[in-house]
C-alpha cells in the first residue's frame, strides 16, 4: 500500500494547522486516518484544509505514506481532497469532547452521538448478541416466527396498553407476542421464537422502562415443569455471552468491558427466600409483594456478595403476586404458588416466564378470577378447546440484558431511537 495512490472518504474528525504543515484526521467506520498537507507541496489544498469545518465529509486521493507518528501506522498526502457535504458549524454536539454531552442532547443528536466508536459499539455487540441467540435457538430446533403488532386484546394489563385507530375499530399495540406464541403450541410448530418489537405505555420515567423495547420470546410445547424453559433461557444467555467474547473483540475493548463466563448452572432463589434476603438488607416488604426495583438491587448485591453470581433465577412466585398472570400455571401440589420464574442480571429483571396453565377449564376459571371478558379471548381460548399441549416459555427483554451485559446506565444506551413518556423524536 505505501507509495501507493489511495482514496479514502470520511468525516473531518480535526484539523490541526501548524503554520506549514496541517493535519486532519479523517474518521471512518474503522478508524481515524491522518491526512497531512505540506504548505509548500500545495497552497491551495492547504487552503481548502484549513477552511473545511470539522465533521464535513471529504473524499482524499493521494499518496499512502507509512508514518510511525499517525496511530494508523500510515499518513496520507493528499493532492486532490473533494468536500462531498459541508458540515454547518457550531455542532449540534461534539464528537471528540473531552467533556460528555447530557444523555437527552445525546439521544437529540443521534446520528452525530453515533460517530463515537463506543457509542456505536454497544449497536454492534447488540447486533452479534442477537447473531448468537439467533443461532443457538435455530441449533436448539426452534423456528422463528412473525405475530401481528396490531392486536384487539393486551396480555400484560390494561394499564400499559396503546391504543391506535384501526380502520373503523379500536385496536392496540401489542405489549408481547403472548398470546399468539401460546396459539402456536396448538399447531405442531412446537418451539418457537420471535425478536420483535413489544409497546408499552409505561407511566414511570425509569432507567430500565421503555415505551417500545425488543422483545425475545420464547416457547415450547410438550414441557414437563418450568425447568424445562429455564433450561432454554439459561442456553441463551451462556451461548450468546460466549458468542459476543467470541466476535465482538474491539466493540469490548472500546466500551472497556471484560465479559467473564457467568456461574452455571444460574443459582435458583425461591421468591419467599428474596423477600427474607433483601428483607436482611434492611428493605421493608411483605410476602406477596413485588420485589421492584430497590428489591432486586438488593437482591443483586446479596447474590453477588454470597454466591459470585451475576445471573440467577428467582423461583415460585406467589398466585397472588400481582403480576403474577392468569396464563400462568399454578403448582398442582400448592395452587398458593406458581412455576413462573424471573431471570435477574445484577440486580435486574431482564427474563419473565413459565409453564402456562393449557387445561381450557382451568385457564378460563383463573381468567374470570382476573376480571377478563372471555368473549375478547375467545380467539386465544379456542386454541385450548381442540388440543393444547402442556407448554410455557418467557419473555426476554433484549435491551435490558445488553444494558447489564455492557454495565450501561440506563436502558435507553441501549436503543438506538429510544421511545418514552416524552419522546416521539428522533
Ligand atoms: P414481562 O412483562 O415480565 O412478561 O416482560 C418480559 C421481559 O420484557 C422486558 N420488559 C421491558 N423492557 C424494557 N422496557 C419495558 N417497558 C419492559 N417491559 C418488559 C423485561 C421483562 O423481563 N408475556 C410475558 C412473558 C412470558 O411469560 O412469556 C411478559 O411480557 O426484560
Amino acid at each position: 500500500m505505501f507509495g501507493k495512490e489511495v482514496t479514502v472518504g470520511g468525516w473531518v474528525q480535526d484539523v490541526r494547522n501548524l503554520g506549514g504543515i496541517s493535519f486532519l484526521q479523517l474518521r471512518d467506520s474503522r478508524g481515524v486516518i491522518q491526512i497531512t498537507t505540506l504548505k509548500k507541496r500545495s497552497m491551495e489544498l492547504f487552503d481548502l484544509v484549513a477552511s473545511i469545518p470539522r465533521e464535513s465529509v471529504v473524499l482524499v486521493t493521494g499518496e499512502a505514506k507509512q508514518s510511525k507518528e499517525a496511530r494508523a501506522g500510515f499518513e496520507v498526502l493528499p493532492s486532490r481532497i473533494d468536500i462531498l457535504n459541508k458540515a454547518e458549524t457550531p455542532l449540534p454536539l461534539g464528537v471528540v469532547d473531552k467533556v460528555g454531552a447530557d444523555l437527552d442532547t445525546r439521544l437529540n443528536n443521534r446520528f452525530m452521538d453515533l460517530r463515537k466508536e463506543e457509542v456505536r459499539a454497544t449497536f454492534r455487540i447488540k447486533s452479534i448478541t442477537l447473531q448468537g441467540i439467533r443461532g443457538y435457538l435455530s441449533a436448539q430446533g426452534f423456528t422463528e416466527v412473525s405475530t401481528p403488532k396490531i392486536v384487539a386484546a393486551g396480555a400484560e394489563g390494561g394499564s400499559t396498553l396503546f391504543q391506535v385507530r384501526y380502520f373503523d375499530r379500536n385496536a392496540y399495540l401489542a405489549q408481547s407476542p403472548q398470546l399468539y406464541k401460546q396459539n402456536l403450541m396448538a399447531t405442531g410448530l412446537d418451539r418457537i421464537f420471535e425478536i420483535a418489537p413489544a409497546f408499552r405505555a409505561e407511566a414511570s420515567d425509569t432507567i430500565r422502562h421503555i415505551a417500545e423495547f425488543a422483545s425475545l420470546d420464547v416457547e415450547l410445547a410438550f414441557i414437563n415443569s418450568s425447568e424445562d424453559v429455564m433450561e432454554v433461557a439459561e442456553g441463551i444467555v451462556v451461548n450468546s455471552l460466549n458468542h459476543v467474547r467470541e466476535h465482538a473483540k474491539a466493540e469490548l475493548k472500546a466500551l472497556g468491558v471484560e465479559l467473564g463466563e457467568p456461574l452455571t448452572p444460574f443459582p435458583r432463589v425461591k421468591y419467599a427466600d428474596a423477600v427474607e434476603m433483601v428483607r436482611s438488607k434492611g428493605m421493608k416488604l411483605e410476602h406477596g409483594e413485588d420485589l421492584g426495583t430497590e428489591g432486586e438491587k438488593l437482591l443483586g448485591d446479596v447474590m453477588m456478595a454470597e454466591k459470585k453470581a451475576e445471573l440467577y433465577f428467582i423461583t415460585e412466585f406467589p398466585t397472588a403476586l400481582k403480576r403474577s398472570t392468569f396464563y400462568a400455571k399454578r403448582r398442582d401440589d400448592d395452587p398458593e404458588l406458581t412455576g413462573y420464574f424471573d431471570l435477574d442480571y445484577k440486580g435486574q429483571e431482564i427474563v419473565s416466564g413459565g409453564q402456562r396453565e393449557h387445561r381450557y377449564d382451568v385457564l378460563t376459571e383463573q381468567m374470570r378470577e382476573n376480571n377478563l371478558s372471555l368473549e375478547s379471548f375467545e380467539f386465544y381460548l379456542k386454541a385450548f378447546r381442540y388440543g393444547m399441549p402442556p407448554h410455557g416459555g418467557f419473555g426476554f427483554g433484549v435491551e435490558r440484558y445488553v444494558q447489564k451485559m455492557l454495565g450501561l446506565p440506563n436502558i435507553r444506551e441501549a436503543v438506538l431511537y429510544p421511545r418514552d413518556r416524552s419522546r416521539l423524536t428522533p
